[in-house]
């Protein structure tokens, strides 16, 4: 993906892009998600049954801009709230 945000949109019930593959720059990743939906979601960073970034909630129509620090891997991404996952909200972050 190219440029230097990783832009994500939150919608009822996915991630759009599903799966994401960014290059870090000095080990990190900058993310913006934009919540398009009636509903609150997050963006919650598994790698195993380790939660890698807890993912603080995006509300209804709101924004949320932040720089992790992510070792280059291959991660799942879920929203946990509610039922959201089992719904269709994941997807797969890769870090080069
Ligand atoms: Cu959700």
């Amino acid at each position: 993906m190219a440029g230097d945000v990783v832009e994500i949109e939150l919608k009822d019930y996915e991630f759009a892009p599903v799966d994401v593959k960014v290059k870090a720059k000095n080990g990190e990743v900058r993310f913006l998600w934009k919540n398009t939906s009636t509903h609150a979601h997050n963006y919650r960073i598994l790698k195993g049954d380790q939660i890698v970034y807890p993912g603080p909630k995006v509300g209804a129509k709101k924004k949320r801009e932040e720089t992790l620090k992510l070792a280059p891997g291959e991660y799942e991404v879920i929203c946990n709230l509610s039922d959201h996952e089992e719904r269709g909200m994941k997807g797969k972050l890769i870090v080069e």
